[in-house]
């Protein structure tokens, strides 16, 4: 191949990237209702039917669940139930007649009075695990089943509100079996390794504020929320500087900045950090950096390979950031010398890839531009 054609594969492979990075959104969850069948009956209903619980529903609701085979006039009547079912007409006469958006199940939902707040009101809740420091998108598919009083809903993950949805907003102009994708809520995870995530009504009326969900999804993306930004260096390791890591910079909206090592090389993993951020750093007289003095340390729990620094907003957020990132390294065991009882590891000195300080020693600091914060 010509050397100009490797070069336009090799742009368009990038653009090709490029494009579906921006619109990556790998589904980690999807509940459309589809599975959630058997049902146990434990009473009577105000409306009627049989109340109970549905088995392995996967979501758990502060709302009384209806047995979807308890079909009838008034069965969903009694406000706080729900039931999981094929037409909201089936269990209300006032309800719209319309299907589910995916499949043939949907939640039908009849919303909590002024009198019904406690107890709970969360009309969905699951939990999910989530990677540290991952944007995440949140969504689902909405109708009214009765014209008076649209809901307004509030999605709370990890107890933060992270968003509401007016469905009587006069510019959607929804209609009773009018099928509606809420916009994607972003959210960020942080250090978090499992979202819970709430839904919950907040219009809190008896008459109306009725309607059904359907396809509640929940996926990750590569995209990050306005505001925040990344920069990165590897970690490398000894004064050949052979790659065994990264340390990965995130700073968030409010200028908070968190910094993460992670080891890759299988057979190494680190037993002590020590980061500096932003200088003066500390030197010795020949100009050496002295990890041992940098203002942010962890000591492994044994050994590790990855962790995070979370260092809190401050003037550093609107110039050109230097960080000095040092890691003690223990590698693969080795035979212990004379004398020497218990196990005996290799052991180096690892540092982010940056330019040296002025010392004859490898230590190094790397410097990036900050995020343009928000005024
Ligand atoms: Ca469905
Ligand atoms: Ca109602």
């Amino acid at each position: 191949m010509k050397k100009w054609l490797v070069g336009l594969a090799v742009v368009m492979a990038l653009l090709w990237c490029g494009s579906a990075m921006a619109e990556t959104c790998v589904p980690i969850a999807n509940w459309n209702f589809e599975d959630q069948t058997e049902f146990v009956a434990t009473g009577t209903g105000g409306g009627g039917g049989q109340t109970g619980y549905f088995v392995g529903a996967g979501f758990s609701s502060s709302y009384t669940a209806l047995n979807p085979a308890s079909t009838g006039s008034w069965t969903l009547g009694p406000e706080k139930y729900y039931t999981i079912g094929s037409n909201p007409h089936d269990y209300h006469s006032a309800w719209g007649n319309f299907g589910a958006y995916s499949g043939s199940k949907m939640m039908i939902i009849n919303a909590l009075n002024p009198s019904q707040t406690s107890g709970g009101t969360i009309i969905w809740e699951e939990t999910v695990a989530v990677n540290p420091y991952t944007m995440y998108l949140f969504s689902y598919q909405f109708a009214l089943s009765h014209p008076s009083a649209p809901p307004q809903l509030r999605v709370l993950i990890n107890g933060v509100d992270v968003g509401l949805f007016d469905s009587s907003d006069p510019l959607l102009g929804l209609e009773v079996g009018e099928w509606y994708k809420v916009p994607l809520t972003p959210w960020f995870s942080y250090g978090a390794t499992q979202a819970t995530i709430q839904l919950i009504d907040q219009t809190i009326v008896a008459f109306g504020d009725d309607f059904c969900i359907d396809d509640i999804e929940f996926c990750m993306t590569s995209s990050l929320p306005p505001g925040f930004c990344t920069a990165g260096t590897e970690l490398v390791m000894g004064r050949k500087h052979v790659p065994v890591g990264s340390v990965n910079i995130l700073t968030d909206a409010n200028g908070d900045m968190f910094v993460t090592y992670t080891i890759t090389d299988p057979e190494w993993c680190f037993t002590e950090l020590h980061l500096q951020v932003g200088g003066p750093f500390p030197l010795t007289k020949k100009g050496n950096a002295i990890p041992g003095k940098f203002e942010y340390n962890y000591v492994a729990d044994g050994c590790e390979t990855s962790h995070t620094f979370t260092i809190p907003a401050g003037p550093l957020a609107t110039a050109n950031i230097c960080i000095a990132a040092h890691a003690a390294l223990r590698g693969p065991e080795i035979a212990c010398p004379d004398g020497v009882i218990g196990s005996c590891y290799e052991d180096a000195t690892g540092w982010g890839l940056g330019t040296d300080f002025p010392g004859s020693d490898w230590s190094m600091k790397f410097c990036f531009p900050a995020c343009q914060l928000p005024q």
